[in-house]
């Protein structure tokens, strides 16, 4: 199709590039790190949504390769910033089934020259499900070397409990879902409640995404919510922007 051949394209030419947003201390507003988005401009279809072209990638097999350029260039902004502020990255469902992806991302980190500590890799609970085995052993070699993992999306699953008995994860971040309802849901101010409670219990940080207000933000930290993120602290901008935005905020 023309938008595959636009995207095969893209990636050869290095014209996807990578945007960063924010993550905070709620009890602060202290930048702790930010989020690695996929963004890409094609000069006849104009805007296109890495919601489109992250599963178009998946779904021909060119996943590895994109997301391998969106880490080299992520990685390489990432050294440009504080020491102590961490990269998180979203990692495709379909590359938590590639038992090479260990490898092939510990190889970006040290060419590039990012302490794995300093990386986060976002998954979701429906990629750990696909293939549970795989998933698993690639979460654990990654952890082994240093990197944390992230449950994306959380709430949003099929299985949600269960998956924290069966795998280790370092954080959990509340989808957005809940966090825009929050302030007129009763339902959804308990089921956050819960989740920190719960996380709390079990180690494990939490994020809420997409904080677009102050009540939003002052009703999470309220609730023991440590971290945030959203358009209320900052939008998702470009390496040199986010440079600017540390000038500011750091
Ligand atoms: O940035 P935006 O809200 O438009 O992102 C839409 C979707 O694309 C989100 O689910 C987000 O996680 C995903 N996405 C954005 N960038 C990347 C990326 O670099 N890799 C992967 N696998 N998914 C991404
Ligand atoms: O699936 P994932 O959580 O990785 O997707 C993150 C997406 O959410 C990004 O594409 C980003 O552009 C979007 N996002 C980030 N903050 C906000 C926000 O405050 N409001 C809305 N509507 N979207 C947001
Ligand atoms: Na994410
Ligand atoms: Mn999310």
């Amino acid at each position: 199709t023309q938008l595959e051949q636009a995207l095969r394209n893209a990636i050869i030419n290095d014209a996807v590039d990578v945007h960063f947003q924010p993550i905070v201390s709620l009890a602060d507003q202290q930048v702790l790190g930010f989020e690695a988005l996929a963004r890409w401009i094609d000069a006849d279809l104009g805007f296109v949504s890495p919601a489109v072209f992250v599963p178009l990638a998946e779904e021909r097999g060119f996943i590895d390769t994109l997301s391998e350029t969106l880490l080299r260039k992520a990685a390489d902004a990432a050294l440009t910033w504080p020491r102590d502020l961490f990269l998180s990255f979203n990692l495709s469902s379909v590359q938590l089934t590639d038992p090479s992806t260990t490898s092939r991302t510990l190889s970006i980190l040290s060419s590039v020259g990012l302490d794995p500590a300093r990386l986060e890799l976002e998954i979701t609970e429906t990629a750990v499900m696909a293939s549970a085995s795989t998933a698993s052993r690639i979460i654990e070699e990654l952890r082994q070397a240093g990197v944390k993992i992230s449950l994306d999306d959380f709430g949003t699953g099929q299985s949600s409990l269960g998956r924290l008995r069966e795998f280790t994860f370092d954080k959990v971040k509340i989808d957005r879902a809940f966090v825009s309802a929050i302030t007129t849901d009763r339902t959804s101010e308990h089921i956050v409640k819960a989740i920190i409670t719960m996380c709390d219990g079990l180690n494990l940080k939490v994020v809420a995404e997409g904080i677009e207000t102050e009540v939003e933000a002052e009703m999470l930290r309220g609730l023991g919510c440590a971290m945030g993120q959203g358009y209320y602290f900052g939008k998702p901008a470009d390496a040199a922007a986010t440079l600017r935005y540390l000038y500011r905020h750091y």
